[in-house]
């Protein structure tokens, strides 16, 4: 395609909040940067008693408080790709992915939650599901851990008894010994923020625990035990035979203060959100961050604990989590405000996180027509950049990245939001950013955990009336496939193309 182009290049720089105009400009991705689409097991496959599979702790509070769910609903079918994997390595024939990442169900694999047992019908899924993808040249990305632990597990303590690093570890060595000749890209764990302070500390995700500042803190430190053990073992068992990368997936989302006035507010609820599992992982200090240890000891003690609540690190361990990721997989969906002022000290039971944490939080903007992601795409700049400085500029692989909407396959804000996003990380990319992947979540729309089918994340539209759960492009799918194939981001798109999709030659 011809194109004229316009050069229009302004930068200002209002309150380290760059504002970058481009206008008719196209601007490219680096060589060799990879484009993907992800889902997750629970969320799409259903088929959540067949073939062996046993009970997960999603299935558990599903089954047993299905009022905890907004729509009443389960993931018993939901996407039903387990059936149907084919017509989904087809969208992502048609979007033309270099990759699609997606997970695997534990308790399909091992319905015994151990490896005496290995479930050859789950392990014939996931075979086919691989093999086909490889057919056609779409890398698999695979997560071992997007929380569904068998309930087993759970009602021995899940993430809080310290036997999940070694129950763990002998999962990770199964998938590693059965797929990992043709996986090379594995995420350990998605999410500990999510796991452990949503699931642990609060109500948001099972198991919805909710021991507030103690059980998030005991499933942290146990986390990050178990994502360093299965990233030695193939680092020491796996590596010089299969060649792959392991790494964990952190979410992040980004604390700008509401006024000048609450820079500290905001980098402290950076530190103890995501920077608590980057830390460990990415600084040269191997622990935590200070503040959070400060924090949270001066508190416990306030208390009357006789320790702090947040459970250190040893020096062994230390050593043993520090560096133990090939690169950094990110999640991020949105930005909040975040104020501290007198009203903050008795608004959160104590103890808690938020307590711990201690500051106010806002949204950015009105969330107009429903939808549960701020669209703002300066503070996913705002995060690269702030990774990049403290960190020390580690690989990155952006692992989840997307926007949700009611049903209807015109999603211009969909559209908006991903050209947003993807233009920031082109500002973080060309001011030095190490980032090699890009992953659209969703490829199509699914369970989306306490919120059922309610919210859609799909480039994909799933239609939950039909039988064959009837997947269609919105017009998303459309503009994600031309910058995949394109390796451009055009800034002088024209919102009104809207083409049928189909399978380019070669794919
Ligand atoms: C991820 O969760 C999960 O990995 C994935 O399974 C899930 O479907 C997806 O995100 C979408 O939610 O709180 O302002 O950022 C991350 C937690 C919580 C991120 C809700 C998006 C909504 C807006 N998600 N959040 S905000």
């Amino acid at each position: 395609m011809l194109r004229v182009l316009i050069f229009i290049f302004i930068v200002n720089n209002i309150n380290g909040q760059p504002d970058h105009h481009y206008e008719c400009d196209v601007r490219a991705f680096p060589e060799g940067f990879l484009f993907g689409t992800a889902t997750s097991s629970y969320q799409t496959e259903g088929a959540w008693n067949k073939s062996g599979k046993t009970e997960n702790i999603w299935d558990h509070l599903t089954h047993t408080q299905p009022y905890e769910i907004l729509d009443h609903s389960n993931g018993d079918v939901a996407d039903d790709s387990y059936h149907l994997y084919k017509r989904d390595i087809e969208m992502m024939r048609e979007l033309g992915v270099h990759f699609h990442r997606f997970s695997i169900s534990w308790t399909r694999i091992l319905p015994t939650s151990f490896p005496d047992e290995i479930n050859q019908d789950g392990v014939d899924y996931y075979n086919n599901l691989i093999n086909e993808m490889l057919k056609y040249g779409i890398e698999p990305m695979v997560t071992l851990y997007h929380w569904e632990l068998p309930q087993k597990l759970q009602l021995m303590g899940g993430w809080t008894n310290p036997n999940i690093i070694n129950w763990f570890a002998d999962f990770a060595r199964v998938a590693f010994e059965l797929f990992g000749d043709r996986v090379k890209y594995w995420v350990t764990i998605n999410e500990p923020y999510q796991i452990c302070n949503e699931g642990y500390g609060d109500r948001n995700m099972a198991p919805m625990l909710n021991v507030k500042g103690v059980a998030e803190y005991i499933c942290t430190k146990n986390l990050l035990l178990a994502h360093a053990t299965a990233y030695h073992m193939y680092d020491r068992e796996y590596r010089s035979k299969y060649k792959g990368v392991v790494f964990i997936t952190c979410s992040a989302s980004w604390y700008e203060p509401e006024s000048q006035d609450h820079y500290g507010a905001a980098w402290e609820s950076n530190q103890f959100t995501w920077a608590q599992h980057l830390h460990p992982i990415f600084s040269h200090t191997g622990d935590y961050p200070r503040i959070m240890k400060e924090k949270i000891a001066a508190k416990s003690k306030e208390q009357g604990f006789f320790r702090s609540r947040l459970i250190e690190f040893t020096p062994e361990e230390i050593k043993f989590v520090k560096g133990s990721s090939d690169a950094l997989g990110l999640n991020h969906y949105s930005t909040t405000l975040v104020y501290k002022n007198e009203s903050v000290k008795h608004m959160y039971e104590s103890p808690s996180f938020m307590d711990d944490l201690g500051v106010g939080m806002a949204s950015v903007n009105d969330r107009q027509g429903g939808g549960m992601v701020d669209d703002v795409p300066w503070g996913f700049y705002n995060l690269l950049t702030t990774i990049r400085e403290e960190y020390g500029n580690p690989p990155i692989y952006i692992t989840e990245n997307g926007f949700s909407t009611k049903a209807g396959l015109v999603d211009d804000d969909r559209v908006t939001y991903y050209r947003g996003y993807l233009s920031a990380m082109l500002d973080a990319i060309e001011e030095g950013s190490d980032i090699q992947a890009y992953t659209a979540w969703s490829l199509m729309d699914n369970f989306e955990w306490k919120m059922g089918y309610t919210e859609r994340f799909g480039l994909y539209e799933v239609d939950y009336n039909s039988s064959d759960r009837t997947r269609t492009a919105r017009k998303s799918a459309y503009v994600y496939k031309e910058i995949v194939r394109t390796g451009t981001l055009d800034m002088c798109y024209a919102p009104d193309l809207f083409m049928p999709i189909s399978i380019d030659e070669g794919h």
